[in-house]
């Protein structure tokens, strides 16, 4: 029997209210996300981990300013507040968050030179994190999606999913969006352009 997973993605105190890269209401989502995982057979936690001076950071180049959007060898890239950096309470998960009930998790961003939105491959969408294997490996088929946030990590990971012929559901109820410039509309229709099954209401 495939089996199905659900993918938390990101639910760090970085992308929650007093984060450095805070996305509204990203902590209002804890309590449901902890509910699904109580639920779901094999949960994968994400966890966006950076080395400070990051490559995704603006206060790496000189001149740039938080979203500001720069050419890098593998695509445009948006440069971030420093977030999420590794060991720091801002890279830590979410405080209510029901980290003892994953099965894995996954660190993503730790290469100083390229970002990785997407649970599955970093942003040159090649390299990959090891997460497809390791879902390949315990038969999972389908893949349900929560966390933050909906505009990146969590559309970015989904994309990647259907991309490898996963069965995949996010559920928009369980997710809160960066929205910089119309992204989160353009996550959407990607997404369900791509055969993602949306549910639920931010
Ligand atoms: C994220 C921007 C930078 C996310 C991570 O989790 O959506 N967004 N790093
Ligand atoms: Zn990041």
């Amino acid at each position: 029997m495939p089996q199905t997973a659900l993918i938390v993605i990101d639910v760090q105190n970085g992308f929650c209210p007093g984060g450095n890269l805070a996305v509204p209401g990203g902590d209002a989502i804890v309590p449901g996300v902890n509910a699904a995982m109580e639920k779901a057979d094999i949960v994968v936690l994400t966890q966006d981990w950076h080395p400070a001076g990051h490559s995704s950071f603006a206060s790496t180049h000189p001149g740039r300013s938080p979203y500001d959007v720069i050419d890098m060898p593998y695509g445009p890239q948006v440069l971030w507040p420093d977030h999420c950096v590794q060991g720091t309470p801002d890279g830590a998960f979410h405080p209510d968050l029901d980290v003892d009930r994953a099965d894995a998790i996954v660190r993503k961003g730790t290469d100083p030179a390229i970002d990785s939105y997407s649970a599955l491959f970093e942003n040159d969408h090649r390299t990959p994190t090891g997460l497809h294997g390791w879902l390949r490996d315990r038969g999972v088929g389908a893949v349900a999606m929560v966390g933050l946030a909906t505009d990146f990590c969590v559309a970015y990971s989904a994309l990647d999913a259907a991309r490898l012929g996963l069965d995949v559901t996010v559920d928009l109820s369980l997710t809160r969006a960066i929205d910089l410039d119309g992204s989160l509309d353009g996550a959407l229709v990607k997404m369900r352009e791509a055969g993602v099954t949306l549910t639920g209401q931010p």
